[in-house]
């Protein structure tokens, strides 16, 4: 029966079979005690299937779902599909199909792929964003926003790609460029719905605190948010009555060194009667991109010949247009203070403006009656004084939610332009606009041909009738539907609450079950890529907390833990489409197997480094699989493995519980050398240990061994392995503690607890340490004894 090779075709498949029939990954969401909650960011299909990538970061989190199930939880770990929105949209565009058929037949091919992985997923609750069933929970969430009052329209400068041909988020701009396409984003005023993402801001920050995510993904997240405290300044304009400009600063103690003011090119354009040579010097700035205007380049600007007074001095100073000042920064006006700030100094030396030292080795100098001050003190003085007020400013803007496409959840709202005229609405600041009533979700997507984009700032839908007549829900006249679609990162900033609740007796009647949300949430590992850092992370902690402010759940961080994957590579070079090395895992899988793949994608490098994926080192990979698969069992346990086995149980544990899986698999192979070296054999209970470490990372494999050891049930929801007792040829060290302090060590074989304290009391210096009081044992075979008195 055996052959000397893993003949992984039939075994794996067989397997898949048997774990789907006998339902082994579907969670037993009733249960009350051990539930953990295992996420992998759900993949948008936004091709004919996953690459290589995915297979890479979907196995790092089933190891750890595995593992979790293993240490006796009841593991819960969905799968879905972020399906609604512009990352699909654009790809059935380019291949000129419409989005639901794409769909169907790319989302079945994802699943026989993740299928394939043999990750452990619950298929009996999945969740794709784009049919009815979830969106209209999706509109649902964007009515609470709006009964909150944090939805909102507005007429705004707002970016625009022109190649999607829709208004972005500040979030999807890149370096200026548009996060799907890359094309140069352009600045469009248009009227937009917004969520008040900024009111959030100080909580978005604050509780980073309280969450164990990597540093790098938080500080993106305090760089976005981008807090900034210091001071407003008004400072009047000359000769023009009721003229004033408001600077921020976060150095008002150099006001006394301010030689000239600088507004953003924005700003001066809402001026009126300015020249036709400052015309001519706003359009030329604007029409620089972002990043042009922050590079270090030289500096460019336009006298305004309009003076500022100086609040503190009275001094006149000249008030300039340049576009080194940000419209996103402040109030886009800048106090210049040549003296003492590096952009303020560059722009003076070119224009010959005057530059005057305020501060000398801390200390204010030619600044009145602050002179001899400290720095500090001489801020919270002139706040006291009036000079300025305190101000906090952020880089975060509001979440722009609309999108002038055809494949998202039509916004669900209602303007009637009877109520409109009358001053009514239901939000009295929004006059003309109600909310779709919550029985009346989902507003349908209709199913149009004529779904590509044009580019006038409205969406498709706007030009179906049928879709955008209605009624007003209160006075009943004709009223219009909205037509834009909202951003899919509205989709998935919640998906991650629905999963437990799909397919319960609750799913058609609210969008997560309160009961079940309480006992699966928050999310107990997330597992998701570094580069969503500012996008669905940031999208998920607001959703998250309005909902927990809206009293709809009992926390206000989805994902206290999260594990940023890095990026595979190919051959060296980033895997891309244009360069043509994507790596498919289905020639993988059908060559060499997915235990084979798994344990390859697991062991080229750390989970958070750029694995480089070489055919050279799979290759390597299926050898050592087939080592496994000959090593034999026979009916003793092989004396002079037990301490090495030990050593790898302990190994492999702390590796997983770190994400280490390479380590954790170069010490089976070190292992694995050490039993080929004495001949390539194992005890029963040697060779179950060994296959429970590595059932994580080989699960088929790993199940097949373990029937051909004559078990009925599954090796997935064994526990995991602890050490196992040494033979009475080996001997192990073990140290002891008291109250976590060395205080003496002894040899023992065997494992046993009450034998070790035994051994351990016998010791005069324990005894003293003891010294009769009570106590409690942490035990950790053939390692530690540690005596906690109390
Ligand atoms: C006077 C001053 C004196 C400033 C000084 C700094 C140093 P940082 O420094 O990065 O924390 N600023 C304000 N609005 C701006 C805008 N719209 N575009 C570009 N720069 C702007 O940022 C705060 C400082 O950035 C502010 O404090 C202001 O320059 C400048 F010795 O005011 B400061
Ligand atoms: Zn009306």
């Amino acid at each position: 029966m055996s052959k000397d090779y893993f003949a992984f075709k039939e075994i794996e498949a067989k397997w898949q079979e048997k774990w789907n029939k006998e339902r082994l990954y579907v969670a037993d969401v009733g249960t009350k005690d051990g539930r953990f909650y295992n996420l992998w960011m759900f993949p948008y299909p936004s091709a004919e299937g996953l690459h290589a990538g995915h297979a890479y970061a979907s196995t790092g989190s089933d190891i750890f779902g595995r593992f979790m199930r293993m240490q006796g939880n009841e593991v819960f770990q969905p799968i879905g599909y972020d399906s609604f929105g512009i990352h699909s949209e654009n790809f059935a565009l380019k291949i000129g199909e419409h989005p639901s058929k794409m769909l169907a037949r790319t989302t079945k091919n994802y699943e026989r792929q993740l299928r394939s992985l043999g990750h452990g997923y619950d298929w009996s609750r999945t969740v794709t964003t784009s049919e009815p069933e979830y969106y209209r929970w999706t509109q649902w969430l964007f009515v609470q926003m709006f009964k909150k009052g944090l939805a909102y329209r507005k007429r705004a400068l707002v970016n625009w790609c022109p190649s999607c041909k829709t208004v972005l988020s500040d979030e999807q701009v890149i370096d200026g460029a548009c996060e799907r396409c890359q094309s140069v984003v352009e600045k469009k005023e248009l009227m937009q719905w917004f969520f008040k993402i900024t009111k959030y801001a100080d909580r978005l920050l604050e509780n980073l605190d309280k969450i164990r995510w990597p540093e790098k993904i938080k500080l993106s997240q305090i760089n976005w948010i981008g807090k900034k405290s210091g001071a407003l300044i008004t400072f009047k304009v000359k000769d023009i009555d009721g003229m004033q400009i408001d600077a921020f600063t976060t150095r008002i103690d150099t006001v006394y060194g301010v030689t000239f003011i600088v507004v953003a090119p924005e700003v001066a354009k809402s001026w009126s009667g300015v020249s036709h040579e400052i015309k001519s010097y706003i359009d030329s700035a604007l029409a620089k991109s972002q990043k042009e205007r922050s590079e270090k380049t030289d500096k460019t600007g336009v006298d305004t010949g309009l003076f500022a007074i100086n609040p503190a001095n009275g001094e006149q100073v000249p008030i300039w247009v340049a576009d080194y000042v940000m419209m996103d920064v402040g109030t886009g006006v800048v106090m210049g203070v040549p003296g003492h700030d590096e952009r303020d100094l560059e722009f003076a030396k070119k224009f010959k403006l005057p530059i005057k030292e305020v501060v000398l080795e801390g200390k204010l100098v030619n600044s009145g009656k602050y002179d001899g001050m400290e720095s500090d003190t001489a801020m919270s003085k002139m706040v006291e004084d009036g000079l300025g007020k305190d101000q906090h400013i952020y880089h975060l803007r509001d979440w722009l939610i609309s999108r002038q496409r055809y494949w998202g959840p039509p916004i669900p709202m209602i303007n009637c332009k009877t109520c409109e005229a009358n001053g009514k609405g239901e939000r009295s600041e929004m006059p003309g606009w109600y909310s779709v009533p919550e029985e009346q979700l989902p507003v349908l997507l209709p199913n149009i041909s004529d779904y590509q984009p044009e580019g006038n700032g409205q969406g498709p839908l706007a030009k179906h009738a049928e879709f955008v007549e209605t009624i007003c829900p209160v006075c009943g006249s004709k009223a219009e539907r909205e037509t834009d679609v909202s951003d899919t990162f509205l989709d998935s900033a919640w998906y991650f609450l629905r999963y437990p609740t799909v397919g319960g007796k609750s799913a058609d009647k609210v969008p997560f079950d309160p009961e079940i949300t309480k006992n699966w949430l928050p999310v107990g590992l997330y597992f998701g890529g570094a580069e969503h850092a500012v996008l669905h992370l940031m999208y998920a902690r607001f959703t998250t907390m309005v909902l927990f402010d809206l009293k709809k759940i009992a926390f206000e961080e989805p994902f206290p833990n999260f594990f940023a994957h890095g990026l595979m590579i190919k051959d060296g070079a980033k895997m891309s489409k244009s360069r043509g090395n994507v790596v498919n895992p289905d020639q993988y899988i059908d060559k060499f197997g997915a235990d084979a793949l798994r344990l390859y994608l697991m062991f080229i490098g750390p989970m958070d480094g750029s694995p480089d994926f070489r055919d050279s080192g799979m290759e390597g990979m299926v050898r050592f699989v087939n080592r496994l698969w000959k090593l034999k069992t026979i009916s003793d346990d092989v004396p002079g493995l037990n301490q090495g086995l030990n050593k790898l149980v302990a190994k492999v544990t702390e590796d997983i519980k770190l994400y280490k899986y390479n380590t954790a698999i170069a010490a089976v192979m070190v292992f694995v050398n050490q039993v080929e070296s004495i001949g390539g054999k194992l005890g029963p209970s040697q060779t179950e240990v060994l296959w429970k470490l590595l059932a994580p990372f080989a699960p088929h494999i790993a199940e097949e061994i373990w029937e051909r050891l004559g078990h009925t049930d599954s090796i997935h929801k064994q526990l995991w392995p602890t050490a196992v007792p040494l033979t009475s040829t080996e001997k192990a060290v073990v140290v002891v503690q008291v109250d976590g302090k060395l205080r003496g060590k002894f040899e023992i074989s065997g494992a046993d607890q009450d034998e070790a304290e035994r051994a351990a009391l016998k010791l005069e210096n324990v005894k003293q340490w003891i010294n009769g009081k009570q106590y409690r044992v942490i035990f950790v075979p053939n390692k530690i004894i540690n005596f906690v008195t109390s």
